[in-house]
């Protein structure tokens, strides 16, 4: 995992949702790879993560987004290139795990080690059709072969480092980047450009996104990925604030030990939570969703309405079942640091 003192809110329910789901006879080991997080912020997290799971190792990594000053930042940071550390930083390790800090675990990560399969250099799941289809005309346009079946999304995605580290991967990679202009999403355009005939697939529960996020993907056990729709950073008419993101404060608020309020709380105004509730609600209802939309249009914002109708495809998911998985949590209080 890799993040920043503004991410830390992520890195939190990402790892303590990894460490509640993990069966309690593993290790549990956890690479930091910290783009600058305060000692006692750190200090805190490690003891609340300690405090769920019995058999929890940390190891912490400065990482320095300047190793990459020369490549293009996504949403704001450089943070997702530290993937591409991972091989240096751990010499001595052959597979590992790499996931963005904005997940949410429901599912236990011992079974995703059981599926490591050495043949590749890299296992995950398929991106979502939005993004597949945009990286299709991109792939198209730059003249390289595209296979929409194969193209995965690395915001969690294991690792072979030492085949990595063997077929020089990384240069390779960085090469790509380097080599090529408006890349829309930087090292993973290069990685399945690159690497795709050493990508595996995995089940679709190993990454269920959130815009997407139903019932029963959180009944049957799934992880899901925030992204593009990050809980803690917007809300608003076109970032509503869905059951999945609910659930998501839900268990940070659990871990913290403050209320569902108070995590919104402690990221929105509470005009802003009203709003993006009630663009939520309406546009999920089946009429209302119609009138809602056709008001947005007439009122001139007929952008919102299209973005928000695309976007959409969520599911409602009950608030028994949401209950349930945040019980699933142990109570913890977080030093607040
Ligand atoms: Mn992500």
């Amino acid at each position: 995992m890799s993040s920043d003192q503004n991410y830390v809110s992520g890195l939190i329910v990402t790892a303590a949702s990894m460490a509640t789901y993990a069966d309690n006879n593993i290790v549990l080991s956890l690479n930091i790879l910290d783009g600058g997080i305060n000692d006692e912020t750190f200090d805190a997290f490690a003891q609340l993560i300690q405090r769920i799971h019995p058999n929890v190792e940390f190891r912490r990594f400065p990482v320095s987004e300047m190793e990459f000053a020369d490549l293009p930042a996504w949403s704001g940071s450089r943070m997702t290139y530290m993937r591409l550390v991972l091989a240096r930083l751990l010499p001595d390790v052959e597979f590992v795990i790499y996931c963005d800090v904005d997940f949410l675990w429901l599912r236990d990560v011992a079974e995703l080690w059981k599926c490591r399969d050495s043949q590749y250099v890299l296992q995950s799941v398929k991106d979502m059709d939005d993004t597949v289809q945009k990286e299709e005309c991109w792939f198209r346009k730059n003249g390289l072969p595209f296979n929409s079946e194969k193209y995965v999304c690395c915001g969690l995605s294991m690792y072979n480092l030492e085949r990595i580290r063997e077929m020089k991967v990384i240069p390779c990679i960085l090469d790509f980047m380097r080599s090529h202009s408006g890349i829309q999403f930087p090292d993973q355009t290069a990685m399945n450009a690159t690497q795709s005939q050493y990508i595996g697939l995995l089940p679709g529960h190993w990454q269920k996104y959130s815009l997407f996020l139903a019932e029963q993907d959180v009944v049957d056990g799934c992880v899901v990925h925030y992204a593009g729709d990050i809980p803690w950073k917007r809300t608003g008419i076109t970032s509503p604030l869905s059951d999945a993101m609910v659930l998501w404060h839900a268990v940070h608020a659990r871990v913290r030990g403050m209320s569902v309020w108070g995590s919104l709380a402690m990221f929105f105004s509470v005009r802003k939570i009203m709003m993006a509730r009630l663009s939520y609600l309406m546009s999920i209802t089946p009429v209302m969703r119609s009138v809602y939309f056709w008001l947005l249009k007439i009122l001139g914002h007929s952008i919102c309405a299209a973005k928000l109708k695309m976007r959409n495809r969520r599911f409602s998911i009950r608030r028994r079942t949401i209950v349930t998985v945040t019980e699933r949590f142990p109570l913890c209080e977080m030093a607040s640091a």
